[in-house]
């Protein structure tokens, strides 16, 4: 039996005989244009890895981001910062508030920590209210509707910032 080598050989040598070189060209960009056509309906793997019920999941930006769900305000991800620091211009408040937010993609609970970046008009953009587990203003701590910029020297509110800040007890 020949070996592979002489097998390619072979073939090799037949092509050249009975196809022209612009004839074998043509057949290889015919087949590249059909995989080319088929590729896009093939079932192919195309989110790369992300969340796939939501992929917005651990966007700064996007309201739907986990550590948001006790968020009441505008994301300073929108606004200049990012989803942990004030925008420049800004300070953090004096005061925060807490929630306990599930992240989708370990299903354990998290300690999030919200405060307010101070010191401008309202930033306007984004505005989130995830509210899990909040609870009125008399637990000052976990209440989430009130400009905590309230203790600082400019009570200006532009954004609210979010910090995890460890993971709750199983
Ligand atoms: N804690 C966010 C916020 C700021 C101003 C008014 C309502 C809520």
């Amino acid at each position: 039996m020949p070996s592979f080598d002489d097998q390619v050989a072979g073939f090799a040598r037949r092509l050249a005989t009975h196809a022209s070189r612009r004839g074998v060209l043509s057949r290889l960009g015919r087949v590249m244009l059909g995989a080319a056509a088929l590729t896009p309906v093939l079932p192919i793997e195309r989110n790369f890895g992300r969340a796939q019920a939501n992929e917005h999941q651990m966007d700064a930006t996007k309201c739907d981001y986990w550590k948001y769900c006790s968020m009441d305000g505008q994301l300073c991800a929108c606004c200049g910062g990012s989803g942990h620091e004030c925008p420049a211009g800004t300070e953090a408040g004096k005061v925060s508030w807490v929630g306990t937010c599930r992240n989708g993609h370990d299903g354990r609970d998290y300690l999030v920590s919200y405060t307010d970046c101070c010191g401008k008009s309202s930033c306007g953009m984004c505005d989130c209210h995830g509210n899990v587990r909040e609870r009125p203003g008399y637990s000052m701590g976990v209440h989430n509707d009130s400009n905590w910029c309230m203790a600082n020297k400019n009570v200006s509110y532009h954004c609210t910032i979010s910090v995890i800040v460890g993971v709750a007890d199983q």
